[in-house]
């Protein structure tokens, strides 16, 4: 089955072109930002081959210049409509990552000062300590109301990578008008609907990122936006709650950190961050399946470590999950111990599947799970506390002053380690979506 969810396939079954083959396919995986398949039988793992390839960096192929392609008429036709745009809105979605535009695409919303959105899944690809960058695009129900003036009145959306799963879309509310649309895919521009194909998306980016005359861009802004909610200290007694949970928790992530939230409140709630220049978001947007993020922590932590040159306990990766995910693949709990990773881990202990109980069945038993005493986690996979610096330190908190004294104590760490606070909120509390969601389902209260 692998065949048709791959780029491309190899089996090493013969020596002699085995390295090449290896050559061949990883190339397709760059070029094509796709995964593939290789397939290395039982029998061939002795086997000697040639090792003189990989003194050659394997490298993407720059497109080829074709006279008379799609590209350059498809770049005339994206600066004549950018120039004749009055109110122009970007829009950056989850697929501009493997597309490789990040770059230029930063550089284009820094350019033309527009207001500019993600989708979810988009989250984290754009400086969003930019003045003109908005955040996530919730759509007509949930977004604030100088969004959604903005983007009705908006002749021009900038779409970058769509992918417009349900999750990721708000029930598909946040997809751009087509009428007034210019999307870009991988090598596709297709402006209000006229499509130009075979246009390699990079090379396009870096093409319009030269040639645009910033003397002709329309200059518009939005008017900033009400704030919703505090960041202001919140009382230490006060029990922990989801609406301010996640804009409290924003003041201890720094640039450089790799953050993940898992399905549940976490990824809901992880759509308010405002995140510091230089993170990395990773956020449910398709799949969904829960308990991926703890060995995907495991996994980013271990990448973190080996891509830095700075000191390990700078290097964060810090995991929000809920207590129903955390329990699907806690073993990995103790990957990150052998391993030595310098990881946070915020549990929300809400005693149970706090999202399912707002889609369906909120009273019903199946949402509730066992109740776990996760902190004796670390323990129990042989954690020591603190030895060969390595640090293991639990917390626990069900306040605000609970949460902030951990959090200020995991913020001042000099050492790497495995840091794990269990924050602890209602089983009916969940981010705003979520929580609309709940009353649905709730009988009206009878007047008296
Ligand atoms: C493998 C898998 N099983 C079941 C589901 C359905 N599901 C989605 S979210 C969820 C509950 C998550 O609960 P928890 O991690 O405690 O998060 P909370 O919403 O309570 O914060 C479940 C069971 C799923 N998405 N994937
Ligand atoms: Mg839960």
């Amino acid at each position: 089955m692998y065949e048709s969810i791959t780029a491309a396939q190899a089996n090493l079954i013969d020596p002699a072109v085995a390295p090449a083959m290896i050559d061949v396919t990883l190339l397709q995986c760059l070029q094509q930002s796709r995964p593939v398949y290789i397939e290395l039988p039982v029998d061939m793992v002795p086997v000697m081959v040639d090792a003189s390839p990989l003194q050659k960096p394997i490298q993407r192929l720059e497109p080829l210049s074709q006279p008379n392609a799609g590209g350059e008429s498809a770049l005339d036709a994206v600066l004549d409509t950018i120039y004749r745009s009055k109110q122009p809105a970007i829009f950056v979605d989850g697929e501009s990552w493997a597309l490789g535009i990040l770059d230029t695409l930063n550089e284009l919303i820094k350019k033309t000062n527009w207001p500019s959105w993600t989708s979810v899944f988009g989250k984290g690809y754009i400086d969003e300590s930019l003045p003109n960058v908005q955040g996530v695009w919730k759509g007509a129900d949930w977004a604030p109301k100088e969004h959604r003036e903005y983007i009705n009145g908006a002749d021009l959306i900038l779409c970058f990578g769509p992918h417009y799963s349900s999750t990721n879309s708000y029930a598909y509310s946040t997809i751009p008008d087509p009428a007034k649309t210019m999307t870009f895919t991988w090598s596709e521009v297709s402006i209000r609907g006229l499509q130009y194909r075979n246009v390699p998306i990079d090379a396009l980016m870096k093409r319009l990122s030269q040639s645009l005359d910033q003397s002709r861009l329309p200059q518009t802004q939005i008017p900033s936006t009400t704030i919703l909610r505090s960041q202001a200290v919140l009382p230490v007694d006060k029990p922990l709650t989801q609406d301010n949970f996640f804009i409290q928790f924003n003041k201890y992530l720094r640039p450089n950190d790799v953050i993940i939230a898992e399905t549940g409140t976490a990824g809901h709630g992880c759509r308010d961050f405002e995140l510091p220049p230089n993170t990395r978001l990773f956020k449910p947007a398709t799949w969904l399946s829960i308990g991926y993020t703890l060995p995907a922590t495991q996994g980013a932590a271990l990448a973190h470590r080996d891509m830095s040159t700075g000191p390990a306990h700078e290097q964060r990766t810090i995991l929000l999950i809920g207590d129903g995910s955390f329990q699907m693949t806690a073993q990995e709990l103790s990957t990150i111990i052998r391993e030595k990773l310098n990881v946070v881990i915020v549990l929300i202990n809400n005693d149970g599947y706090t999202i399912e109980r707002c889609l369906h069945g909120y009273n019903r038993r199946y949402n509730d799970v066992a109740r776990w005493k996760y902190l004796q986690f670390p323990s129990a996979f042989g954690a020591r506390g603190s030895s060969d610096g390595y640090c293991t330190e639990t917390h626990h908190a069900e306040n605000w002053g609970e949460l902030y004294k951990a959090m200020d104590q995991i913020d001042g760490a000099k050492t790497s380690g495995l840091r794990m606070i269990e924050v602890v909120m209602g089983r009916e509390d969940a981010p705003e979506l979520l929580a609309s969601y709940l009353k649905k389902q709730k009988p009206e209260p009878t007047g008296s």
